[in-house]
């Protein structure tokens, strides 16, 4: 029978394993469960399930640990789950951990979201690479026939506490799996994106965790885009959902801007060194934390001068290897990706560093490419070897070309109406976690419910007479103005497909890669400014990996427009010193051009197999 987990009410990745699954071994081993509270340094005790093979603890070999920290919960582990969850591992035997950090559920302290490392002065100087080098030390000492050795694991939020055990780390620990880590939520993981606020995902993912000790799913009573259009702006939607006080709602009102509050939570400035082997894993379609793995990934790269940080992107949404995943959405990879990549990567991986086994092939990157469908394996990320860059300009009359504008002019203009803003995905749209949502698969939507809209811009290629292989990072570089006094650009790569494509996927236009920069930062994301209406600005930002290619008889469109509501708030438009309380006046219809001339050549930069 199947098994359904859910990690506190936050159901982004909870684990729902059915009978399609075909990850149930039949040398599953049996699971004893003990939950114990351990003494951090400053005397607040924390809660944790442990878990480990019936009898382990007095016969055979000692055995890792395999640990997870979390805001979800841990009661609901059990031998059933841990089978269920992480079959592989759990087959080989490993003392596995659940552990509800500071705050949260069982355990005492008080929580503080996506809490800042701190200069470790005194005993009351915590953080979460201090309570795991403490949960760890506590373990080493009390959990009998035990090897030593620890690894720490987790997606999403406990994919940042997997980070957090590698920084400053225990000398036990010996890998990390950050999956899908919560990087820098202010940059480009759940809370802004090039500062334009991530609207929905704060209203709901705050009150969900500041509300209560315990995850409580947000429900939304009607459709979130009347919802937040009736109440303006965020203050007039916190307002009514009684959470303005919360702590990091008061965060999001009184400092929008990239200020020391969020720089200080940001993990990627602490990646100064490989401390310990570390495999970040994300999706490319990961609706949450697109950002954290491959930035994790970069800063990490840059010092692994023995070969320990190790890659895997795949046609994932946020933690969607957990699951079998063959599809999403209308999409069919054609196998069991996900457990393709447990059974040949994470089980490999673990296996070796915290067991001394054999097995673990992977030299850097492991990449699915999508389109073709199929694994393919780099020295590094991105990879050079084999790759061109280009540049995809945008030109006049809709036209997308690898070749640059000779002469050219305006490639386009649209009016952007705060009052009728582009919606992200199909209406209606539910709170978040809510029921019906459709969250977790909106970055696979068909586009096509927008592009006809005269609000935006498109660009495509003719049909392609070949195939087209887009490896690496893309990025937007926009020369563009503003008759009003800010603006927010929203740049999508979509792979278009042709209309004798087969069943659902016929004429289908599916993003590849997307982004959204919020003009008033294009000189500095601390201190924003005001555009200056009718002067052309460059804007460049980044749209991330891709590895994929767009199929003879395809199309590769580009589509640019200036609102992805209510996923991410109105721009008014109007420059206000603070978006978060624009009164309703400054939200203006204005003229958005875009570029695409000789000295204006709007363009995308890519990487193109030879
Ligand atoms: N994406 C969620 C999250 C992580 C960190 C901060 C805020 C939200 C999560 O799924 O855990």
């Amino acid at each position: 029978t199947g098994v359904t987990m859910m990690y506190g009410a936050n159901a982004s990745w909870s684990l729902q394993r059915s009978s399609d699954v075909g990850v149930r071994l039949n040398h599953a081993l049996a699971y004893s469960r003990t939950v114990v509270m351990m003494p951090m340094r400053d005397g607040v005790k924390l809660h944790a399930v442990i878990l480990r093979p019936v009898g382990s603890e007095t016969s055979g070999p000692p055995l890792p640990f395999l640990m997870e920290r979390t805001p979800y919960g841990t009661d609901d582990n059990s031998s059933d789950t841990v089978n269920s969850s992480k079959p592989e591992l759990a087959a080989s035997g490993y003392i596995f951990v659940y552990c509800d950090i500071r705050g949260r559920y069982e355990s005492e302290g008080q929580f503080v979201m996506n809490r800042p490392i701190v200069a470790h002065g005194t005993k009351n100087d915590v953080d979460e690479t201090t309570d795991t080098r403490d949960t760890i030390d506590w373990l080493l000492k009390n959990v009998p026939n035990n090897n030593g050795r620890v690894g720490v694991m987790g997606v999403s939020y406990p994919g940042f506490l997997a980070m957090m055990a590698g920084i400053d780390a225990h000398p036990a620990v010996k890998a990390i799996s950050p999956q899908a880590p919560m990087t820098d939520v202010w940059m480009g993981d759940d809370f802004f994106h090039n500062g334009a606020f991530r609207e929905t995902y704060g209203f709901d993912y705050v009150q969900e965790l500041e509300k209560q000790k315990t995850a409580k799913t947000v429900e939304s009573k009607e459709d979130t885009y009347d919802f937040f259009l009736k109440h303006v702006n965020f203050a007039g939607a916190a307002k009514e959902a009684h959470m303005s006080k919360l702590p990091t709602a008061k965060a999001f009102l009184t400092q929008p801007a990239y200020t020391k509050f969020w720089r200080d939570m940001a993990v990627q400035t602490h990646l100064t060194k490989v401390e310990v082997p570390a495999l970040e894993v994300g999706g490319w379609w990961d609706q949450e934390d697109m950002w954290g793995t491959q930035a994790e990934y970069a800063a990490l790269e840059r010092h692994d001068t023995k070969h320990e940080v190790f890659l895997v992107l795949g046609p994932w949404n946020h933690g969607g290897w957990e699951w079998t995943t063959r599809h999403l959405g209308a999409l069919d990879f054609g196998a069991s990706t996900g457990d393709q990549y447990r059974k040949t990567v994470e089980a490999p991986f673990f296996e070796k560093y915290l067991k001394d086994r054999g097995g673990f092939d992977l030299k850097d990157t492991d990449s699915f490419r999508t389109g073709v469908n199929k694994w393919e394996r780099y020295d590094v990320w991105p990879p050079k070897v084999g790759f061109t860059a280009e540049k995809l300009y945008l030109t006049e009359g809709g036209g997308l070309s690898f070749s640059a504008p000779v002469d050219g002019g305006v490639a386009a203009s649209y009016v952007s109406d705060p009052a009728n803003p582009i919606p992200y995905r199909h209406r209606p749209i539910q709170a978040t976690y809510g029921n019906g949502s459709k969250w977790r698969t909106w970055l696979v939507e068909d586009q096509r419910f927008v592009s006809g809209r005269k609000d935006l811009a498109n660009f495509s290629t003719p049909v392609l007479d070949h195939d087209v292989t887009v490896t690496g990072d893309v990025a937007a570089d926009l020369f563009a103005a503003t008759t009003g006094s800010d603006a927010d650009w929203v740049v999508k790569l979509i792979d278009v497909y042709p209309d004798d494509a087969a069943g659902e996927m016929a004429g289908y236009q599916l993003m590849i890669a997307d982004e959204i920069f919020r003009g008033r930062y294009v000189s500095s994301f601390e201190k924003p400014q005001a555009l200056v209406p009718g002067k052309v600005t460059e804007f460049k930002w980044s749209l991330h990996g891709v590895d994929h290619t767009f199929l003879k008889g395809h199309r590769i469109m580009v589509e640019v427009q200036s609102s992805w509501f209510p996923l991410y708030d109105r721009n008014p438009q109007t420059y206000v010193p603070n978006i978060m309380t624009a009164p309703k006046k400054a939200y203006k219809a204005e003229t958005e051009t875009i570029y695409g001339s000789e000295k204006y050549p709007s363009h995308l930069e890519i990487s193109v197999a030879q």
